[in-house]
This record gives C-alpha cells, sequence and structure tokens, in this order.
C-alpha cells in the first residue's frame, strides 16, 4: 500500500528531522550555520560548545539548522576522506565500566598522553543517571583537572536532557562536530550499567571495556552482552596492593572471552592491566589501540563497521521520527490511551492494539491526502 502523507504531517517531518538535506551546499546558507561551520574549520572551541549544543536542541527552527550544519561537515569529512583515505579519519574509541573503575582517571592520564604526542582530543560522555540528575560530568570535569585545562583537549559535559535515546543520538552527532573542529581522537565514555554502553558501540571503531580488579561477582554482574561487544578488555588499578587481585581478574577474564564469539575475525579482545593512578601501562595500551586500528584498516573493517554503524542510526532515526510523526497526528494521543487502557485490561491483545491503531493511522493518512 503506498503511503502517502499529507502536507502538515509532511511540513512536521521536515521540522522535526531536516529531511531534505541535499543539496544543501549551493543553496544561502544561514547565517548562525556559516558562522559555526567557519568556527569549527578553525578549530575554535566556542564554535564546537555552541554547534554540539545546536544538535541537542529540540527546537524545530534549530533542528533544521543543525541538519544543514551536519550536512555541511559530512560533506567536508567526504572531500577529506577522497584525498586522504581512511588515515583522514579520526579514532573513536568508546569507554565503559562499572562505577569507580576509573574511568576518569584514566581519560585524565590517557589524554594527557595523546596530547602529549600530538594528538587533539575530544572526550564526550553518554552518561544514563544526567538524564535525571541533571549531568554527573560536571563533577568529572574536575576529575580530569589538568586534560580540561589542556588546549588540545575538549572535554564536553554530557547532556542533562531528555531520554536516553535523545542523549545518546546527540552525542553520535556530536562526534562529527569534534572531528570537523580538528580533534583527531574522540573518546566516549559511558558508565556500564544500562543501555547506554549498547549505543556506543554503534558510534565507536574501538569499544573498551575498563573494569577494577576484585567484586567476583562483577564478572557476573558485566554480562556477556558488554564482553562481546568488546574489543578490548582494560583492568585498571594495577598498582600497589592491588597488583595480585588485577592478576586474577585478568585471568578470569582471559577465560572467560574463550567462550564467547569474537567480535571481529580479524582481532582476538586482548585483556590489559594498567594503572591509571602510576600511568604504567598507558603508552603500551596506546600501541596496542593502534594495532588494532591497523588491523581493522588493513582488512577493510574500520571502514565496513562506519557504514554498519550509519545504516543503524539511520534506523534509530527513522523509528524515532516515525513514532513522533505518528504520535503527532491530530487525535491520536487520546486513541494511543484507549487502545493502551484496553490492552492492559486485556480486552484486546497488545499486537492487535498496534494494528488497529497503525491501521487508523493510514486510513487518516489516506483521507488527508
Ligand atoms: N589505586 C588506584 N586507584 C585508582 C586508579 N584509577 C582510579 N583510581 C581511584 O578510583 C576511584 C574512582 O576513580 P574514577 O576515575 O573517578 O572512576 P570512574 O570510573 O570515573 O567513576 P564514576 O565516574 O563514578 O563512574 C578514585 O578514588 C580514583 O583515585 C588506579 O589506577 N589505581
Ligand atoms: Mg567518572
Amino acid at each position: 500500500m503506498a503511503l502517502i502523507l499529507p502536507r502538515d504531517l509532511c511540513r512536521t517531518l521536515l521540522r522535526t528531522r531536516n529531511l531534505c538535506n541535499a543539496g544543501i551546499r549551493g543553496r544561502h546558507e544561514d547565517r548562525t550555520v556559516h558562522r559555526l561551520l567557519q568556527g569549527l574549520q578553525a578549530g575554535q572551541r566556542a564554535s564546537l560548545a555552541e554547534a554540539i549544543t545546536l544538535v541537542e536542541t529540540s527546537h524545530p527552527l534549530k533542528k533544521q539548522q543543525a541538519g544543514h550544519l551536519l550536512t555541511r561537515v559530512l560533506q567536508d569529512a567526504n572531500d577529506q576522506y577522497s584525498e586522504k583515505g581512511p588515515q583522514a579519519l579520526s579514532f573513536r574509541i568508546g569507554l565503559s565500566g562499572p562505577p569507580g573503575a576509573g574511568k576518569s582517571t584514566y581519560i585524565e592520564n590517557f589524554g594527557k598522553f595523546l596530547t602529549s604526542q600530538g594528538h587533539k582530543v575530544a572526550v564526550l560522555a553518554v552518561d544514563p543517571s544526567s538524564a535525571t540528575t541533571g549531568g554527573s560530568l560536571l563533577g568529572d570535569k574536575t576529575r580530569m583537572p589538568e586534560l580540561s585545562r589542556d588546549d588540545d583537549a575538549y572535554i564536553r559535559p554530557s547532556p542533562s536532557r531528555g531520554h536516553l535515546g535523545g542523549v545518546t543520538r546527540s552525542t553520535n552527532e556530536a562526534i562529527m562536530l569534534c572531528e570537523a573542529a580538528g580533534y583527531d581522537t574522540v573518546i566516549v565514555e559511558t558508565i556500564g550499567v544500562g543501555q547506554s554502553e549498547f549505543s556506543v558501540v554503534d558510534m565507536v571503531d574501538m569499544f573498551a571495556l575498563i573494569i577494577p580488579p576484585g567484586g567476583g561477582d562483577e564478572l557476573q554482574g558485566l554480562k556477556r552482552g558488554i564482553m562481546e561487544m568488546s574489543d578490548l578488555v582494560v583492568v585498571n588499578k594495577s598498582d600497589g596492593d592491588l597488583v595480585p587481585a588485577a592478576r586474577r581478574m585478568q585471568y578470569e577474564y582471559i577465560s572467560a572471552l574463550k567462550f564467547i564469539r569474537p567480535k571481529s575475525k580479524h582481532w582476538k579482545t586482548p585483556v590489559k592491566r594498567i594503572s591509571s593512578l602510576t600511568q604504567e601501562g598507558i603508552p603500551e595500551l596506546w600501541e596496542l589501540m593502534q594495532e588494532f586500528r591497523h588491523t581493522m584498516e588493513e582488512s577493510g573493517e574500520f571502514v565496513e563497521r562506519r557504514k554498519t554503524q550509519r545504516r543503524a542510526w539511520l534506523w534509530t532515526h527513522l523509528k524515532d521520527n516515525l513514532v513522533s510523526a505518528f504520535v503527532g497526528t491530530p487525535g491520536m494521543r487520546e486513541r494511543i490511551r484507549e487502545a493502551e487502557t484496553r490492552a492492559m485490561e486485556g480486552v484486546v491483545s497488545p499486537g492487535d492494539a498496534a494494528d488497529q491503531l497503525l491501521l487508523l493511522h493510514i486510513t487518516q493518512l489516506q483521507k488527508a491526502a
């Protein structure tokens, strides 16, 4: 059945997500978009911060501007890629671990190590707790005192609005903006307690799990799922009295990983011990990460993963936008509430209730067309 969208709905769709980006380059460009683009190209932090705020917004006009900006950023990135190949691509590293594992301490020292090597590092956070508590990375900035003062580093506090989907979605776009501003290494941090790490996997080139020593139950708690997604497992706090426990943890993870299907046929997930406090093992870990990147690039998987990720994000956006367009149809909220009640009471099966709502929606669309 052909689905024809009435004009009102089209407008809503275009406003909620700028679906009409193609060919923007030649058109009159919004002044804000132009200014931000220039700022990004000049590597200005203030423009980067403003651009990220723009992609986090839910304001319809600003969303449209964000869409234009992202299109331009993507075009520039594609030009760079055609010119230089995979070398033009940044390195996106996802870092997840339970609270207190030492993520902030690690990022502080790892980040400083990278900037000392001439890299430009951006740190973004996907923090499920911030959605309700209002942004815990503010505290984290103080736990990354030196990195936050480093001219070659940019630390973005986690957005404090919306549900997880919104937060992670804009993080994906924030990564692109950081790259446009010249950051060649982007670290995305997440607390491994919910679903957030699953979305982060779809944003990064390498996903690292960081765990503290001890806490045997932790291994069960950390679920197979997250291990299956990891390209690297880091046992942190391998210093002083904690060294024996860190070794035990390392062996436990090495054996646990033997029973897990490898994420890539080109890479076997290593388990490494480090100390973020003493910085022991941090340079070696970076070497390993580069080896990973090299292996992935050689096999073609690096670029392939990014393609697959883009497809996955397209579907995320599509589902979100379809649901909001559906819910936004006049009178639909009322009908949804009725259907919910009927399904809850067991009068109708949830599947039937959903089918009826969809049918109603399609009929309304056809009438309006
Ligand atoms: N001994 C030792 N302590 C560490 C190390 N890394 C971090 N810590 C300590 O562990 C505690 C937690 O470190 P954070 O870096 O804040 O951990 P986090 O994973 O960012 O914690 P959340 O943000 O709460 O999830 C702090 O007291 C750190 O000083 C390490 O390598 N060795
Ligand atoms: Mg932290």
